[in-house]
C-alpha cells in the first residue's frame, strides 16, 4: 500500500488494522442480526421482524483507504448473506487484491466475492446500472456520488454514499494548546491531507490565534516528507500527478482571495522529492469562511486557519459549508464540548480529539453533501445491508381486523 499510493508504512500498518478491527466486529454482529418482536395492537397475535440479503452488492471505493473502506463494505455486506462485486479505485488495484486474497486464504467462499478491475466510467457504471446489483455503496467525490446517486435510485436500488468533507477543527481560549497543535498537524497533513476527515479548516477564538498560529507553523515544518518506507517519515507525497497540480493551484487560488501563505505552499524539488509527488506541508491564514479555499474540499496538505469572534461565530464558521462529516473542539469547557455536540452539523464531533481517527465499531458517515443519510461502521452498517421483514402471527382462531375491530371488545371475546 506504501509503494502503491504513498502513505508511509506506519499508517499503511493503520489501514490494515482497521480493516481487521472491522473483521473483529463483524465476526460479533454476525451473532446479533437481531430483529424486535413487539406487542400486537390485538389480542392473541404475535408480531415480530426477521433480516434478510439484499443479494448482489455492488461496491466501489477509493484509493486513500485502500484495505480499511472495503472492509467497511465488503465484510457486513457478506454478514448479512449478500454476495459482492467491488471495484477498486484504479490507482490502488493491489491492496485490494491482497486484501481479497487473504479473505480466500482464511477460507470464505471464492463465488461470494467479486472484483473487476478498471475505471468508473466503464467498470464503476456497469455495476451500478446492473439490473442484478441490488445494493450500491459507493465512497468518493461529491461529483460522482451525485451520478451514482441518481442511477442507482432511478433503478430504486438501496444506494449509501460517503462524499466530500471539508472538516473543521475548534480552538477555544480555553484549549489546551500543545494538544489542539498535534491534533491539527495528526488531522490536516496525517495522509497527506487526503482523507475525507481531514482537517482543512482550523476556526481559532482569537484571544488564542497568534500563539496557536506560531505554534502551528512550528510543528508543521518538522514534519518529514519523504518516501513512506524510508524510516521516520511523517508525511508521504500526493496520491498523483493530478493530485500535486489541485493541491498547488489551491495554493495559488489562496494567495488570490487574500489568504496568507505562513508555511510551505510549494512542490519539493530536492534530490530525494523531485522524483515523487511531494509537496511541503502548508497553512494558510487571514482566511475569510466564504474563500474558495475555505468552502471546496482540496483533498491535500493544505490547512486554512480562521479567526472567529467566540464559540458563537466558530460554530457558525463551522456550519457554513455543504459538507458535514467531522469536526473537533478543544475546550476545557463542558458546556461548550454539549453546545459543540448538539449544535456542529457533522456526522462526528470529537471533544479534545483529532477529527481523523474514527474506531471501526462507531457509525461513520456525514449530514448534509456529505452522503444520502447512511452510515458505515458499527451497527448501521448491518441495518443497510439487508432487509427487514415484519411478520405476523395471529393464534386467536377468528378474522381480528387491525383498525377496523375495537380491540376492547376483541379481547372480551377472546380465549
Ligand atoms: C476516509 O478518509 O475516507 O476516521 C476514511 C478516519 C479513518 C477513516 C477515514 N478511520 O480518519
Amino acid at each position: 500500500m506504501t509503494r502503491e499510493m504513498g502513505k508511509p508504512i506506519f499508517e499503511t500498518r493503520g489501514d490494515v488494522q482497521e480493516g481487521i478491527d472491522t473483521a473483529m466486529y463483524a465476526c460479533g454482529e454476525g451473532y446479533r442480526l437481531f430483529g424486535h418482536t413487539v406487542p400486537s395492537e390485538l389480542p392473541n397475535k404475535f408480531n415480530m421482524t426477521i433480516r434478510f440479503p439484499i443479494g448482489v452488492a455492488g461496491l466501489v471505493t477509493p484509493w486513500n483507504f485502500p484495505m480499511a473502506i472495503p472492509t467497511w463494505k465488503i465484510f457486513p455486506a457478506l454478514m448479512c448473506g449478500n454476495t459482492v462485486v467491488i471495484k477498486p479505485a484504479e490507482i490502488t488495484p493491489l491492496s485490494v487484491w491482497n486484501l481479497l486474497n487473504a479473505m480466500l486464504d482464511s477460507g470464505f467462499p471464492p463465488e461470494v466475492i467479486n472484483v473487476v478491475f478498471g475505471s468508473g466510467s466503464k467498470v464503476g457504471n456497469a455495476i451500478v446500472e446492473h439490473p442484478d446489483t441490488n445494493v450500491i455503496s459507493f465512497t468518493g467525490s461529491s461529483e460522482v456520488g451525485r451520478k451514482i446517486g441518481a442511477t442507482a435510485s432511478g433503478m430504486l436500488k438501496r444506494v449509501s454514499m460517503e462524499l466530500g468533507g471539508k472538516n473543521c477543527t475548534l480552538i477555544m481560549n480555553d484549549a489546551n494548546l500543545e494538544l489542539a497543535v498535534d491534533a491539527c498537524i495528526w488531522a490536516g497533513f496525517g495522509t497527506t491531507g487526503q482523507r475525507c476527515t481531514a482537517c482543512s479548516r482550523v476556526i481559532v477564538e482569537e484571544g488564542i490565534h497568534d500563539k496557536f498560529v506560531e505554534l502551528f507553523i512550528k510543528a508543521a515544518k518538522k514534519l518529514k516528507v519523504g518516501y513512506g518506507n524510508d524510516p521516520g517519515i511523517t508525511m508521504g507525497p500526493a496520491v498523483s500527478a493530478d493530485q500535486l497540480k489541485t493541491d498547488l493551484d489551491y495554493v495559488e487560488i489562496g494567495k488570490k482571495e487574500g489568504c496568507t501563505v505562513v508555511c510551505g505552499g510549494k512542490r519539493l524539488t530536492t534530490p530525494e522529492h523531485k522524483n515523487g509527488h511531494f509537496m511541503q506541508p502548508t497553512i494558510f491564514t487571514d482566511c475569510k469562511p466564504n474563500m474558495r479555499t475555505s468552502q471546496e474540499e482540496i483533498f491535500g496538505p493544505v490547512v486554512s486557519v480562521i479567526k472567529a469572534k467566540n464559540l458563537d461565530d466558530a460554530i457558525k464558521i463551522a456550519n457554513g459549508i455543504q459538507y458535514g462529516l467531522s469536526s473537533a473542539i478543544f475546550t476545557q469547557d463542558v458546556n461548550a464540548a454539549y453546545r459543540a455536540f448538539r449544535d456542529l452539523e457533522t456526522g462526528l464531533t470529537y471533544v479534545n480529539a483529532a477529527t481523523i481517527g474514527a474506531e471501526a465499531h462507531m457509525p461513520f458517515g456525514g449530514m448534509k453533501s456529505t452522503g444520502n443519510g447512511h452510515r458505515e461502521g458499527g451497527w448501521q452498517a448491518y441495518e443497510f445491508y439487508s432487509e427487514t421483514k415484519a411478520c405476523y402471527v395471529d393464534y386467536s382462531g377468528t378474522l381480528q381486523r387491525a383498525q377496523i375491530d375495537d380491540p376492547k371488545q376483541l379481547l372480551k371475546s377472546a380465549k
